[in-house]
């Protein structure tokens, strides 16, 4: 099998793949952001490159159409809303998962062809913090260090990041260095406890939001403490006296952390000269999101430990192409090349470059407020491609109304049916990964080709085709690219553009280069590798500047509702929800509560919880979170659950700089969900259960279904067909009246094809073996049991994705004495592929290898 040299789809780390057509998917060892390593979402690739579920020619009004008709008529719909209404009556709506070179064509035709600036994308509930900050200290939106930083620094600091399951790469990478240098510390900074925890000596339970404080707590001890690099300050550094001034004025603020442990932090920080402090959405999403950010920077630029090895401030960029994005102008308030729009010159010469007739002139709608004009009916022609906004963002449901409600809506898209999808007047069939070709950057700023081994299913076209051909339709030359190629030059040998302003972003060396074979390149292009260790800041004066700034004061609702992700998942599950591997590791949504606050409401283990009358998930007893605060996955859709959009239930407000929406915490009510009947369904055909509550996902035999019920069924063989899509067959029923217990299996030529459990509790099942029962020939009487047979232990939940080893399997080889990560490894399987499950393996073993109690 001939293996193409490529780069995963997924997170920022941007890992090499090397993938075939078969579906074979190794680690790139060439490529410098993974060696070889691949965590499990990578490793699972192959599984989610079927045509299953596909989009596969364009539709208008759910009927199939032709590419000439529906190019024709989003052409004209958008043309005629900027006849009748205006430039700004039209939006796009894009995604960090774009390639750079969709994304520039997306750009030119919305900011230099239409004259609008309405083109925000996923990257505002993403990124934008990061970005404010970075231009309020830096004068420009750059990342300085590199990922060997974080391999040579001697603290790494992790702030609202939960790196073991969101960039597990970079986590592995931190953990083999410090594996190899025990010296080397970690703080995990998190109002949770999580995976990433793991690898922490030092872990800061802060309150939500309490960053501010913390960090402005920390430039005062630095202070205090002669810490502060007077020369560096001197030189390349305005607004120190004032920031720190700020920062005591904030003294005492809450953080919810004791002194002591302040005092430790501090120290460690203070102590340590390479220290690289690493921060995600829990700064990010936060209405104080780019102050974090800037109370972060500012502490590395108090102390000079900016752009040299192992020291530095770190954004980790979540989407795989979030940083090529920013680079050619993909938010509603910049322009190509690191050029602004506020900027008179740089809009003419952008124009002038372009040869365009037209350009904007002021910032655009950015992605809350752009949702909001379509429900307010400001936008006439509104075009989302590659994100599913109906889930991803806040106030999930009044944004599929406002999608709805514009008049004319395209949705770019490889899948047939998403959340976003179905509220669209016209969907077009996207080719997907593997089988379009392009360029992104990952977070340290480096650009890797994507490249195709696969056809182009059905009809679908490569995103930058289909906005090129539409931007043809209108009117405008400017879009006749024959190929990627042909675009990443264009866009290359703009960034002169940046360098003639006296800005960073520069990939001129590579209008040049061989696009087919290029290898993965840092920009700037042939220049340093790090940023700012001797200065050369982008504000005017060449000095970066630090920021005052107040730590907000944090407020208490009923329950605070924190978000995010989970392991196995990417976002709105269109892809990763197609593997069964991945789904076995949480296949329901659920929310993490407190043992405190789950008996204020009554809730015992496994049993259902209400968040404001939005949302119903399955109720997580633990203590990794905080009393009266709770945290959901973002991941679960209206297409594979009943109630399980946290967004329904997510309103928040946004950061004032950034317009970033406060993800992390919304505040909401919190209820149990009183169900009469709870079910568990396996099955060899697709269901779509349709109770009160339910979740399915895809099983290697087929589909289970999680569910429950506010009305005990009349007829369980009725419910049961009903919920597992099984029309046919014999169904075998055992109904235990005493514990009110009911089983069904029905089954077709001697072979199981559904199996459906039901009872007035939370069902107790071995889920994994009643799924591998599925197109068995088995005894109905032990296929009822939904037990495993005396020869096939119960394997318990799936902890190792890549090899589905289980919960009770990995305990059962603890006790037999595999009691480090490499032992469970030898004795199991489990973490010797992908080793994302590593952390969850250790945190087995520490669980099990309970302490001694004292005499
Ligand atoms: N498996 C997986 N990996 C992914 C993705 C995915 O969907 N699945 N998505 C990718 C994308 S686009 C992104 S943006 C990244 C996101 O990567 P991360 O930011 O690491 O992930 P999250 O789970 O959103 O949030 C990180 C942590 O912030 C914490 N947090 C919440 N509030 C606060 C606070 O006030 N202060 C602090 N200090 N912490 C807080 C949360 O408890 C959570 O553990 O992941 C990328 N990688
Ligand atoms: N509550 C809460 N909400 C959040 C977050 C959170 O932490 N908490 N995080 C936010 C963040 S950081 C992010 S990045 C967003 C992500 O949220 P989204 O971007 O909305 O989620 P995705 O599922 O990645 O959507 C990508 C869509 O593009 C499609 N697609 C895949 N490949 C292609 C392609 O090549 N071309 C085209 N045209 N389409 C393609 C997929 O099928 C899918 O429908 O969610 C945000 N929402
Ligand atoms: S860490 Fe995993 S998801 Fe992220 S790029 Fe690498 S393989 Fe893909
Ligand atoms: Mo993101």
């Amino acid at each position: 099998m001939t293996l193409t040299c490529t780069t995963c789809p997924y997170c920022g780390v941007g890992c090499g793949v090397l993938a075939g057509a078969d579906g074979t998917i190794k680690g790139d060892p060439a490529h410098p952001a993974n060696f070889g390593r691949l965590c499990s979402k990578g490793s699972a690739l192959g599984e989610t490159i079927g045509l299953e579920g596909r989009l596969l020619y364009p539709k208008i009004m759910g009927q199939r159409a032709c590419w000439n008709d529906a190019l024709d008529l989003v052409a004209r719909k958008f043309s005629n809303a900027v006849r009748d209404f205006g430039p700004d009556s039209v939006a796009f709506y894009g995604s960090g998962q774009l390639l750079t070179e969709d994304y520039y064509v997306a750009n030119k035709l919305m900011k230099g062809y239409i004259g609008s600036a309405n083109i925000d994308t996923n990257s505002r509930l993403c990124m934008a913090s990061s970005v404010a900050g970075h231009k309020r200290a830096f004068g420009t939106d750059t990342v300085p260090g590199t990922y060997e930083d974080l391999e040579e620094a001697d603290l790494i600091v992790l702030v609202g990041s939960n790196l073991a399951w969101c960039h597990p790469v970079l986590y592995q990478r931190i953990a083999a260095a410090k594996a190899a240098r025990p010296t080397m510390r970690v703080v995990n900074i998190d109002p949770r406890i999580t995976a990433t925890s793991d690898l922490a000596d030092l872990h800061l339970q802060i309150k939500a939001d309490g960053d501010v404080a913390l960090f402005n707590g920390l430039l005062t001890y630095l202070a205090d403490a002669k810490k502060l690099d007077a020369s560096y300050i001197e030189e390349h550094v305005n607004g120190c006296a004032e920031a720190i001034a700020a920062a005591r004025h904030s003294e005492g603020s809450d953080t919810g952390l004791t002194d002591a442990t302040l005092q430790q932090f501090y120290q460690m920080w203070a102590g340590t000269d390479k220290v690289v402090t690493v921060y995600s959405q829990g700064v990010n999403q936060s209405t104080s999101g780019t102050d974090k950010v800037n109370a972060i920077i500012n502490c590395h630029l108090a102390t000079g430990r900016i752009g040299k090895p192992g020291m530095g401030p770190f954004s980790a960029t979540g989407q795989p192409n979030a940083m090529g994005g920013r680079e050619v102008g993909g938010l509603a308030n910049m322009l190509a090349a690191h050029l602004d729009i506020e900027n008179t010159e740089h809009r003419d010469a952008l124009q002038a470059a372009w040869n365009s007739p037209t350009m904007c002139t002021t910032a655009g709608l950015k992605a809350v407020d752009l949702f909001k004009a379509c429900a307010d009916g400001h936008i006439k022609a509104l075009w989302i491609m590659s994100t599913n906004p109906a889930v991803s963002l806040p106030d999930a449901d009044g944004v599929a109304d406002a999608i709805s409600n514009v008049p004319f809506t395209v949705v770019s898209d490889i899948m047939a049916q998403t959340d976003s999808g179905d509220c669209a007047t016209i969907l077009l069939p996207a080719a997907g990964w593997g089988e379009k070709s392009g360029t992104v950057t990952n977070s340290e700023r480096r650009v890797s080709r994507q490249r195709a081994f696969l056809p182009v299913p059905g009809e679908a076209r490569p995103d930058w085709q289909i906005i090129s051909q539409v931007a043809q339709r209108m009117g405008f030359d400017g879009f006749n690219y024959d190929n990627p190629e042909a675009i990443f030059k264009e866009y290359a040998g703009l960034t002169a553009l940046s360098q003639q302003f006296g800005k960073d972003l520069d990939l001129t060396g590579l209008v040049d280069a061989d696009y087919d074979t290029l290898a993965p390149t840092q920009w700037p292009v042939g220049g340093t590798d790090r940023f700012f260790a001797k200065g050369g800041f982008y504000h005017a004066d060449g000095k970066a500047k630090m920021l005052p700034l107040t730590a907000p004061v944090l407020e208490q609702g009923t329950f605070r509702l924190n978000t995010g992700r989970i392991r196995d998942q990417w976002h709105t599950m269109t892809r990763t929800g197609k593997s069964a591997k991945l789904g076995a590791h949480l296949a329901e949504p659920y929310v993490e509560i407190h043992p405190t606050d789950a008996a204020d409401l009554g809730i015992g283990p496994a049993e259902l919880i209400r968040i404001d009358n939005k949302g119903i998930f399955r109720a997580l007893i633990s203590d990794k979170v905080a009393p009266r605060t709770l945290f959901a996955p973002l991941h679960w859709t209206r297409q594979n659950s009943s109630s399980g959009t946290v967004n329904s239930a997510v309103t928040v407000g946004a950061d004032p700089f950034s317009g970033q929406p406060a993800l992390k915490s919304a505040d909401v009510t919190a209820a149990k969900f009183n169900a009469l009947w709870y079910g568990f369904a396996v099955s060899a055909n697709s269901m779509q259960p349709t109770r009160p509550y339910h979740a399915i996902a895809k099983t290697a035999t087929g589909w289970q279904a999680e569910c429950a019920g506010m009305k005990t069924p009349n007829e369980w063989e009725a419910e049961a067909r009903s919920i597992t899509g099984t029309v046919t067959g014999d169904a075998a029923i055992l109904h235990d009246a005493t514990t009110g217990q009911t089983r069904v299996a029905i089954i077709e030529n001697d072979r199981i094809t559904a199996l459906f459990f039901a009872s007035p509790t939370p069902v107790v099942v071995a889920r994994p073996h009643a799924a591998a029962l599925i197109g068995q020939e088995v005894s109905s009487l032990n296929a009822l049991a939904g037990r495993a047979a005396a020869d096939q232990p119960d394997p318990g939940p799936t902890v190792c994705a890549c090899f589905q080893v289980g919960a009770n399997t990995l305990r059962d080889a603890v006790v037999g004495g595999a009691t480090t990560v490499e032992a469970l490894g030898e004795a199991t399987c489990a973490g010797t592929n992908c080793g994302s499950c590593k952390p969850e393996l250790a945190a087995l073993i520490s669980q099990l290898q309970l302490p001694v109690a004292a005499e």
